[in-house]
This record gives C-alpha cells, sequence and structure tokens, in this order.
C-alpha cells in the first residue's frame, strides 16, 4: 500500500505508534513535510470527521484518530518551520468561566488544527477579560466557547458583551458549543454560530470564513 494511503487508514484506525512509524519512513524518504500531511494525515482525519458525525465512530475512538495525527504532526512540525503551512484561519478557543469541562473544547481544537487551522487554546475557566485579553493579543478570526454547564451558559453572553465593550465583537466571529448550548442560545446572545460537535465546528470555522 503507498505511504500516504497507509498513514491514512493508521490516522482513521487511531493507531498513534504506526503513523509515527510511517511518519518517519515518508521523512527518511525525503517526503515533502506538507504533503504528508496534506496526503496522509488530514486525507486520515477526513475520514474521520464525517463518521463520527454520522454515529459511525465514537468519542474514544475520534479521540484516538486525532491523538494519532497529532503524534505524525509532532514529528513534521519542525521540518515545516519556514515554509508556508497553508493556515485556513486562526481560532482562540476556552472553556468559560467557572467551568472546567475540557475533553469536548479538546477535541474541537485538536479537528480544527488538523484541518489547517491555527488554535489558540486558552484552556478552562476563562474569564471574559481574558477572552478580550487573547483577542487582542493575537487577534483572532474566530472566538469560540464551550460550556457544559447551565450554571457557566450566561458566561458566553458576558463574554460577547465584554467583546463589544473592547470594540472588538465587529472584527470577529463568535461561535460556542456545549452539551446544553443549541442554535436558539447562539441567536439569542448574539453569536455567529453553534456547533453541536467537533466534525460541525470545523464545517461552521470553514463557512463563516467562507473557506
Ligand atoms: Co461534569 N457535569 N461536573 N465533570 N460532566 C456534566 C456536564 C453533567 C451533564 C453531568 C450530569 O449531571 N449528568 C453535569 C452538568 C449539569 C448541567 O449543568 N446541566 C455536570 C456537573 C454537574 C459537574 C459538577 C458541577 C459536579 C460537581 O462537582 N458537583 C462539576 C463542575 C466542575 C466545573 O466545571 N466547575 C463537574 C466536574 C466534572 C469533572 C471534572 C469530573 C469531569 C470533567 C473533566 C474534564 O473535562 N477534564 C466531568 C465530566 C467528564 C462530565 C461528563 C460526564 C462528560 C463531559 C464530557 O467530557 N463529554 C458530563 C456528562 C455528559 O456529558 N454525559 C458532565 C464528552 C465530550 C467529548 O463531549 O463536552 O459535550 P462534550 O463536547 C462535545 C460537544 O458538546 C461539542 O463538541 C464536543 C465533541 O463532539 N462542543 C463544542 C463542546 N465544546 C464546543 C465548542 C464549540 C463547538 C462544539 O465551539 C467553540
Amino acid at each position: 500500500m503507498p505511504i500516504f494511503e497507509e498513514l491514512a487508514k493508521s490516522v482513521v484506525n487511531g493507531d498513534v505508534e504506526r503513523v509515527r512509524e510511517l511518519t518517519r519512513q515518508a521523512i527518511t524518504a525525503g517526503e515533502d513535510p506538507l504533503e504528508v500531511i496534506n496526503n496522509g494525515l488530514i486525507v486520515g482525519m477526513n475520514i474521520v470527521g464525517p463518521r463520527f458525525k454520522a454515529g459511525e465512530m465514537f468519542i474514544p475512538e475520534v479521540l484516538m484518530c486525532a491523538r494519532a495525527m497529532q503524534a505524525g504532526m509532532e514529528l513534521l512540525k519542525p521540518l515545516l518551520v519556514g515554509q508556508d503551512v497553508p493556515v485556513i484561519g486562526k481560532v482562540v478557543l476556552g472553556t468559560v468561566k467557572d467551568d472546567l469541562h475540557d475533553i469536548g473544547k479538546n477535541l474541537v481544537a485538536m479537528m480544527l488544527e488538523s484541518s489547517g487551522f491555527t488554535v489558540i487554546n486558552l484552556g478552562v475557566n476563562i474569564s471574559p477579560e481574558q477572552f478580550v485579553e487573547a483577542t487582542k493579543e493575537n487577534q483572532p478570526d474566530i472566538v469560540g466557547m464551550s460550556a457544559l454547564l447551565t450554571t457557566t451558559m450566561e458566561m458566553m453572553r458576558n463574554t460577547i458583551e465584554a467583546l463589544k465593550e473592547a470594540n472588538l465583537r465587529e472584527q470577529v466571529k463568535v461561535i460556542i458549543g456545549g452539551a446544553p448550548v443549541s442554535q436558539e442560545f447562539a441567536y439569542e446572545i448574539g453569536a455567529d454560530g453553534y456547533a453541536p460537535d467537533a466534525a460541525s465546528a470545523v464545517e461552521l470555522c470553514k463557512k463563516l470564513l467562507g473557506k
């Protein structure tokens, strides 16, 4: 099986060790690192996303796929310095204040990164002020917020208000996600979009940036 095809398959299988081995082989064979990413790793993740969305794959499997993809990326990233990596857009991502749930948010981060976005993952318990600071500092295209608790959903509204007060709201698209939130809530608080899962978050970000 050609190496790129086998790499893609190993990402889909979530086989971290095989992805490492094949990525090393591709590097030793002199393959262009960007082609290894685009024609191997990303091809694999592009199969995983829709399967997850269709309910054919489950969270633990997707996490393994994302981990396998990251294992390959770690070996390739140092070789990409100085190369023109095609970046679709920049996303500042965090779990809102008083909320410590991060498994879903990290899944969203990994899927976005795998799809060509630069992600600034702020972590958990991120206050409106911290979102504002990170937006000033990083000038992202999109601010993404995650909340898993009904009690912390309101922090999303507060963060949007803080972005408005800092005159940053017009510069960025805002997306929200997490089990208790909905499209209706996104409309209510003035977010630009809501995604029910990680694969949809990638689609939404691409759509909002016209990609
Ligand atoms: Co907590 N917890 N928890 N918890 N916890 C829930 C959320 C809960 C529903 C459990 C329950 O009671 N049935 C409940 C919330 C009830 C409510 O508010 N309606 C709850 C509670 C009450 C609590 C505590 C208050 C418990 C306590 O201490 N009394 C406490 C709060 C701590 C805090 O945050 N301040 C707490 C603590 C914890 C742990 C620390 C133990 C742990 C979190 C570990 C961690 O994240 N590192 C935890 C866990 C694991 C859960 C459950 C079991 C699983 C959450 C999860 O990771 N799901 C959860 C029950 C459940 O959901 N079944 C529960 C898997 C993950 C991949 O899915 O996060 O939904 P999810 O992400 C999805 C989508 O939502 C979406 O994409 C992801 C992938 O498809 N998505 C986005 C998420 N963010 C997005 C952002 C986007 C777009 C899409 O754009 C920006």
